[in-house]
């Protein structure tokens, strides 16, 4: 469906999947994935007939991780005025849903792109990790900030320091994922999260992410006013008076997204 060397993309109905795909090098994040999978997510944002974005990768691995080989030459100055690391912030900063549907090894840079969807659902053989201190560097796409909020201090310090793998229900009982799934029934599970987030007011979907993203931001006096503005001005929306007068009326809701 479209020319992107690294990744695939595919709409279904209003649901689109990015899938990495870099299979020989287990989707390891490049400079090509990044440009094609922040492209790939602009244009979503600004498709209205997209609602929600999947974003998976194989069944062996999510990804292991950004690309080793790209880095490894790199001096302090490239990496510094270079910032290429900078670019994956358009997936953190994309307006819509992303669920990440995660199977195999989701590590380093990889853990880190999940982390920066706004929620993981695991198959059984998901294994999570921050290994950069085996190479001598630490997590540079978020994880040290993104890992500790997930899963608090104690884990995650264990996590970046030990460089170990956890699996998938380490992962949720430490609330790194939302869902573990067997392995088969991933993308029909994650598809059906999805297709259920679409079917609800537009507006209201991207608000909820907002005030739910503000939380990691703001003290929480302030988080509870965004929250309360929030909340107040999705009153002028048409889709409030259909969704509350359908409730009342017992019947389903036919939502405008207005
Ligand atoms: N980068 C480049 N190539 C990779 C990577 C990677 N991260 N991971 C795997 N590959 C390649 C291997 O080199 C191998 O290629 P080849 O066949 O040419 O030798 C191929 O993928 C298959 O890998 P393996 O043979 O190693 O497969 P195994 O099943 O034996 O092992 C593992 C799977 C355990 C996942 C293993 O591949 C591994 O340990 N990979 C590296 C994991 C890692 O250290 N990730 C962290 C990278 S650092 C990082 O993410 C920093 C993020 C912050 C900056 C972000 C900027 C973009």
């Amino acid at each position: 469906e479209s020319d992107y060397e690294t990744i695939l993309t595919e709409t279904r109905g209003a649901v689109a999947i990015v899938t990495l795909n870099r299979p020989k090098a287990l989707n390891a994040l490049n400079s090509v994935v990044m440009t094609e999978l922040t492209a790939a997510l602009s244009a979503y944002d600004n498709d209205e007939s997209v609602a929600v974005v999947v974003l998976t990768g194989s069944e062996k691995a999510f990804a292991a991780g950004a690309d080793i080989k790209e880095m490894q030459s790199l001096e302090f100055v490239d990496a510094y005025v270079g910032d290429f690391i900078s670019g994956w912030d358009a997936v953190a900063a994309f307006r819509k849903p992303l669920i990440a549907a995660v199977s195999g090894f989701a590590l380093g840079g990889g853990c880190e792109l999940a982390m920066m969807c706004d929620f993981i659902i695991a198959s059984d053989t998901a294994k999570f990790g921050q290994p950069e201190i085996t190479l001598g560097v630490i997590p540079g796409m978020g994880g040290s900030q993104r890992l500790t909020r997930a899963v608090g201090k104690a884990k995650a310090m264990d996590l970046v320091l030990t460089g170990r793998m956890m699996d998938a229900a380490e992962a949720e009982r430490a609330g790194l994922v939302s869902r573990v799934v067997d392995a088969d029934r991933l993308m029909d599970e994650t598809l059906a999260a999805a297709e259920k987030i679409a079917g609800f007011p537009r507006a209201a979907t991207l608000m909820a992410k907002e005030a739910v993203n503000r939380s990691f931001e703001v003290t929480l006096a302030e988080g509870l006013r965004f929250e309360r503005r929030v909340f107040q001005s999705l009153f002028a929306t048409a889709d409030q008076k259909e969704g509350m007068a359908a409730f009342v009326e017992k019947r389903k809701p036919a939502f405008s997204n207005r």
